[in-house]
């Protein structure tokens, strides 16, 4: 009987227009969108993983990486130029010193999950990989880069367009990175990505050492960057036309210096790092993939 007479005067509470209830009723539907919202894309930050972007000129041994990192196998798959996409899930234990070769599923380690993202070289297909990293600025949810590998072909850069191919697009890599740091207004930067150069096929005795690869890459680089400059400076009416803003966003590294370096983008607070590996090849004929495999596992 009590309890009756409670709900009762709960209901004729609730059935009455007052100002209480119809406060109640704006709150509730005005909060529940923002509540929804707060819950969705919490579990979606929830199921994004961690990737790591797979890059280079095509040829470079991206893909052949890539199946051989996924099948724990010391032999890649066989590859072809690639026109698409491919998303492979590896882990990792928990303190990053597990093998590629280990199977952590079956050993039942705690593993951290991440995703190797390998894209197409060829230039027509660089768009949509460009585009990742400039989403990635925009709104932290979103795919979350941790690292960047730029596979180049040690053997092909004493070759004829060999370098410039290498180095042209990792400009574009490198100057996305800077201009994501340099470009948000908000005070807080977004999480740095660091690139690793991989100087692949390193079990080839015509591949350059890695130390030599990196200064040819970085003299490419600053020659690309005068080119680039010269071109927006002649294209302009007159010199004064040129917005500084504009012109120092398509410009590499340090504003002004005359040759360019890595080390500049530190500034940028991307760090790049140049290691030589191989993919394929026999036992013992290059440093294999074991250094690339842990510079990966320590930015997961
Ligand atoms: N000798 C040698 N050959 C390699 C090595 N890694 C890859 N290759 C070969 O290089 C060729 C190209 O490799 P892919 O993995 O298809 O190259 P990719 O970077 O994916 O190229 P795109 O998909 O066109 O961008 C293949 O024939 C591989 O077998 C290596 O370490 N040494
Ligand atoms: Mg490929």
């Amino acid at each position: 009987m009590d309890l009756h007479a409670s709900t009762k005067g709960v209901l004729e509470f609730l059935l009455t227009p007052s100002i209480p209830v119809v406060i109640l009723g704006f709150a509730v539907v005005l909060l529940f969108p923002i509540f929804l919202h707060w819950f969705l894309s919490r579990s979606t930050a929830y199921i994004t993983l961690p990737s790591v972007l797979v890059a280079g000129p095509p040829g470079a041994g991206k893909t052949a990486l890539v199946t051989r990192l996924e099948r724990r196998a010391p032999k890649p798959a066989s590859t072809y130029t690639s026109q698409t996409t491919n998303i492979v899930e590896l882990a990792v234990n928990e303190d990053g010193t597990s093998s590629y070769k280990d199977d952590l599923d079956a050993s039942g380690a705690v593993a951290k999950k991440f995703l190797v993202v390998d894209t197409p070289g060829h230039g027509k297909l660089r768009g949509a990989t460009l585009a990742r990293l400039t989403t990635a600025s925009s709104t932290a949810s979103e795919t979350k880069i941790k690292a960047i590998v730029y596979m180049v072909d040690g053997a092909a850069l004493s070759e004829d367009g060999g370098l410039a191919a290498a180095a042209s697009y990792l400009y574009d890599i490198l100057l996305a990175l800077q201009n994501r740091m340099g470009g948000t207004n908000s005070s807080k930067a977004p999480p740095a990505i660091p690139v690793l150069v991989a100087a692949n096929k390193a079990d080839l005795f015509t591949a350059l050492p890695a130390a030599l690869i990196k200064t040819q890459l970085e003299a490419e680089l600053g020659r690309i960057r005068t080119t680039r400059s010269k071109g927006l400076l002649s294209s302009s009416v007159g010199a004064d036309d040129v917005d500084s803003a504009t012109e120092s966003d398509d410009w590499l590294g340090e504003y002004g210096s005359k040759s360019f370096t890595f080390a500049q983008m530190r500034e940028f607070d991307t760090e790049v790092e140049v290691i030589a590996g191989n993919v394929v090849g026999a036992e013992g004929a290059g440093p294999g993939v074991d250094k690339w495999w842990t510079w990966i596992a320590s930015k997961v």
